[in-house]
């Protein structure tokens, strides 16, 4: 484990560790895994998947779509509730703002949870067509698709009032219909053909709304959400009349398409064998993954109380056990005639780079049974 940066700074800021990591502090849920990948920036690396997606995703909107794109990726990801959910209309009761979903630096301050922190100011300024990529950071589950740093690509473009003139439709169906074709148009010059469809979904900050999933390792995926921006965010930043859509990008689900990699930790590895794979402006590599190691299955069960939730049981995981975990699923659950309920948790051990000794597998799951006992103050089976 490399040692933590005690400064880094980002787009012109600043950040010391403890002004992020304030250990014991309630308002404040950053643990040292989340503060030492901050200021990485994959997506700033030409020889990184992410940065390589990156690229080609400029690449096409130069190339194939009309009207110039400017291009952010150096915004910082320390920014205020305001910014990342009340310029967006996030509800003050929805669920995305709680201490369990979202890393909180003070009561005032979030590691962003999305790109779309960034869209109210950019439109305040006047930007009409724009992307910003970005680290973000979410408390989640932990499985080969989720992890709880990634990165997103936010695209936004406002027209003027008569662009859908003549169109014969309406200005939000007008929207609407560019934006899925222009991403199509991407996922086309990505993939070429790919099996995906369109899911009709919620957003408090689009209507319509959707997200596209593409068909990966016999499963659908979800790869970006996006929709037409509400007019209410327009109004707010001085463009009335205006219509506009916006997208969001997983871009470690694209890559994983892209090049084949089949889970979403392998980002962040270093190993050569990883790293020398890919190279700056190539798309059509597919990952040759090292020889398959095996997983090594644990079970835990336990009483619950009121407080607990998977996302504080995957941190507690993830604290001890890094990128050695896989997977932690619920296999069981049941409430006894006291009103007492139990879950059962299965983790799956397995390292990216190497086998893993049946020593260190069980000592990482006493370690990891203590630290569910004593942090989460559930009773052990
Ligand atoms: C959003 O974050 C919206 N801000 C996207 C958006 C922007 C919608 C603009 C409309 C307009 P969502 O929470 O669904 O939406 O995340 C977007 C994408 O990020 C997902 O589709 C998925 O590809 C990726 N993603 C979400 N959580 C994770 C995670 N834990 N690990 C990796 N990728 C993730
Ligand atoms: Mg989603």
């Amino acid at each position: 484990c490399p040692p933590l940066a005690a400064l880094l700074e980002i787009g012109g800021v600043k950040i010391a560790k403890d002004d992020v990591v304030r250990e014991g502090d309630p308002a404040n849920n950053v643990p040292d895994t989340i503060f030492s990948k901050i200021g990485l920036q994959l997506h700033r690396r030409d020889r990184h998947p992410i940065g390589i997606l990156k690229n080609a995703i400029y690449e096409y909107f130069d190339e194939k779509h009309e009207g110039k794109f400017l291009k952010f990726d150096d915004l910082c990801p320390i920014v205020s509730v305001k910014q990342n959910f009340d310029d967006v209309l996030v509800p003050a009761d929805h669920v995305s703002r709680s201490y369990n979903d979202t890393y909180y630096v003070d009561a005032q301050t979030v590691l962003r949870c999305h790109t779309s922190a960034h869209q109210a100011e950019l439109l305040r300024e006047g930007n009409t067509h724009f992307l910003v990529t970005g680290d973000v950071y979410r408390r989640d589950s932990i499985d080969s698709t989720h992890y709880p740093v990634f990165h997103q690509m936010e695209g936004v473009r406002v027209f003027s009032k008569d662009d859908h003139v003549g169109s014969d439709m309406d200005a939000i169906s007008y929207a609407a219909t560019n934006l899925k074709k222009t991403l199509e148009g991407l996922a086309q010059h990505l993939f070429g053909a790919v099996e995906m469809r369109w899911v009709d979904t919620y957003f408090p900050f689009t209507n319509p709304s959707f997200e596209l999933e593409i068909f990966f390792q016999e499963n659908w995926m979800e790869v970006l959400g996006c929709g037409v921006t509400e007019q209410e965010i327009l109004k707010r930043s001085g463009r009335m009349d205006c219509v506009a859509w916006a997208f969001g990008l997983g871009l470690e689900r694209l890559a994983m398409v892209l090049f084949d990699i089949p889970d979403i930790r392998l980002f962040w590895s270093t190993d050569e064998r990883f790293t020398s794979q890919f190279s700056k402006g190539q798309l059509g590599v597919k990952f040759k993954p090292f020889s398959k190691f095996p997983p090594c299955y644990k079970d835990m069960s336990f009483w619950i109380n009121e407080s607990f939730t998977e996302n504080n049981l995957c941190e507690v995981v993830r604290g001890i056990a890094g990128d050695l975990v896989e997977e932690v699923k619920l296999i069981d659950n049941f409430t006894n005639k006291k009103g007492m309920t139990s879950h059962c948790y299965r983790i799956a051990y397995r390292s990216m780079e190497r086998s893993l000794t049946d020593d260190e597998i069980n000592q990482l799951q006493w370690s990891v049974r203590d630290a569910v006992e004593n942090k989460l103050k559930v009773v052990l089976r």
